[in-house]
């Protein structure tokens, strides 16, 4: 009764929301930078008449917290130690692309980006953290957008291709585990961030989110099969030791019909591919689905393909899948899904109780954890790692300068015990990594009350702080927890 030996524990962050240096070391701006919150729809761009073309332009009334972030960037030996310290035997990060290839489109990779990636990936090593690298979190070179309107050129996979070669080769032996694109199923609700995918020719030239259009949104998911497709080669080429996994936001699996009328049934399932299965199915099957062609065909918005690349993404599917999860949602015909970085929402599911605290009142179902492994794992028959799955809570230190949150563990305790349900299930686990462990800024809102960690950082939203690092009460639970490969919590759930 304890979790499979080998189980990855951990934490997983994301270079925009920890590292800051936004600029440093010949770094180029990421989409992430250019917005308070990935959420928001204000990017800092302007669109410049004479060159036809969105250039940078940032809000000088704004407070960009990822540009300095947490300042990992250089205390990340500090924090690795601290994550260490828990008893971690693994660390998710993301690779800043623009750290390496600055505008995205250079021949040469920037030296000195690698050169702190070289450091980072050592000193995981040392502290015997498995490192697990993402290669795009939300972080698509601001210039592959303004210049290409990213990801629906084709020459992006160009790039990507001479990125990943790039990494590959250098941290080979050293990184074991890859994610290519984190919830790039979060590309048709937010094509600019998720999807890295600018208007060309926008509409409204003040909202160049919603004048994406349908075929450049289609074109772009394509050429981001054929991308993923192109990682697992290159990596099996490469590197065949190690492994590439896709990356999904898996609450919206867990998206169930709000009754049992057959168009709630329905509907609910076809949200589920919607929101999800059209980038999984893909990725972990090979094939583009008819469900997708239906809307090819019916909207007109077929993209330009070609039978090399389709053969390809037959041929080059993942090993893993790798996911997020947060929360779950009900479907009711006539009431719109809203979505945001937790997954999708609809009307309130009257059999959960508890929600995280306000503003944010996610939803918390630890049952829909099991739920969507098993969905998961029925479809896809592979390996499944959960590499998202926290609380995010409004924290202080009290007058003794501890920071007590109960109600952290209580939640992680919850999921966990229904990730071993899921094991029992038959579902092939391969580890646990929970978002945050140490406060970074929020995606969704760019804001740092909103604090995930078991570790404390001495930062606030208006950019004030001492940056200092303090271990909350639930540093300690989650180190027994680690410690005893899970056991604690099964024990005390059957006394
Ligand atoms: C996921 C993102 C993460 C992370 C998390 C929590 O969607 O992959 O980057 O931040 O959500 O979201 P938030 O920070 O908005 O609370």
């Amino acid at each position: 009764m304890s979790f499979p030996k080998g189980f990855l524990w951990g934490g997983a962050v994301a270079a925009n929301q920890c590292e800051g240096a936004w600029l440093e070391d010949g770094k180029g701006p990421n989409v992430s930078d250019i917005l308070v919150g990935i959420m928001s729809k204000e990017p800092g761009l302007r669109w410049d008449e004479d060159t036809g073309k969105y250039e940078m332009a940032l809000d000088p009334d704004k407070v960009y917290l990822s540009h300095e972030g947490i300042d990992f960037y250089h205390r990340y030996r500090e924090d690795l130690e601290l994550m260490a310290g828990m008893g971690f035997n693994c660390f998710r990060t993301s690779f800043a692309w623009g750290r390496i290839f600055p505008n995205g489109d250079e021949e040469m990779p920037n030296e000195k980006g690698l050169a702190f990636y070289d450091k980072l990936i050592d000193t995981m090593l040392e502290l015997g953290l498995e490192p697990v690298i993402t290669l795009s979190h939300y972080e698509t070179p601001l210039h592959l957008l303004t210049e290409y309107g990213g990801w629906s050129d084709h020459r992006l996979i160009g790039f990507w291709k001479r990125y990943v070669t790039t990494v590959f080769e250098r941290y080979k032996g050293r990184v074991k585990y890859w994610l290519t694109f984190n919830e790039v199923n979060n590309l048709l609700k937010n094509p600019l961030v998720a999807g890295g995918i600018l208007a060309r020719d926008p509409a409204d030239k003040e909202d160049p989110i919603g004048s994406t259009t349908e075929k450049e949104k289609w074109q772009g998911y394509y050429n981001i099969l054929v991308a993923n497709a192109w990682t697992v080669e290159l990596c099996q080429k490469i590197d065949p030791q190690a492994k590439v996994g896709c990356m999904m936001t898996a609450s919206s699996v867990a998206t169930y019909p709000y009754n049992c009328d057959p168009d709630n049934v329905m509907g609910a399932y076809e949200s589920v591919r919607m929101a999800n299965f059209y980038f999984a199915d893909p990725f972990c099957l090979g094939i583009i689905p008819g469900y997708v062609k239906r809307i090819w065909r019916e909207q007109g918005c077929t993209p330009v393909m070609d039978e090399e690349e389709i053969r390809l993404i037959r041929d080059y599917p993942v090993s893993y899948l790798a996911f997020s999860y947060y929360r779950s949602s009900t479907y009711e015909k006539g009431y719109a899904l809203r979505g945001d970085t937790g997954g999708l929402l609809g009307k309130e599911n009257p059999y959960l109780t508890g929600c995280s605290p306000k503003p944010w009142c996610w939803p918390i179902d630890p049952e829909g954890l099991r739920y969507v492994l098993n969905v998961y794992h029925d479809r896809y028959h592979l390996p499944l790692f959960i590499v998202e799955n926290g609380i995010g809570l409004d924290e202080a230190p009290d007058a003794e300068g501890k920071i007590r949150d109960p109600f952290r563990m209580g939640y992680v305790e919850a999921h966990l015990k229904y990730v071993h349900e899921a094991i029992l299930d038959g579902v092939e686990v391969m580890g646990y990594l929970y978002w945050g462990p140490i406060d970074v800024v929020s995606a969704g809102t760019g804001e740092m009350k909103k604090r995930y960690g078991f570790v404390y950082v001495d930062r606030h939203n208006d950019g004030s702080g001492t940056l200092e690092r303090k271990i909350k009460d639930s540093y300690h639970r989650y180190k027994e927890i680690i410690e005893s490969n899970g056991e604690v919590l099964l024990t005390q759930q059957m006394s």
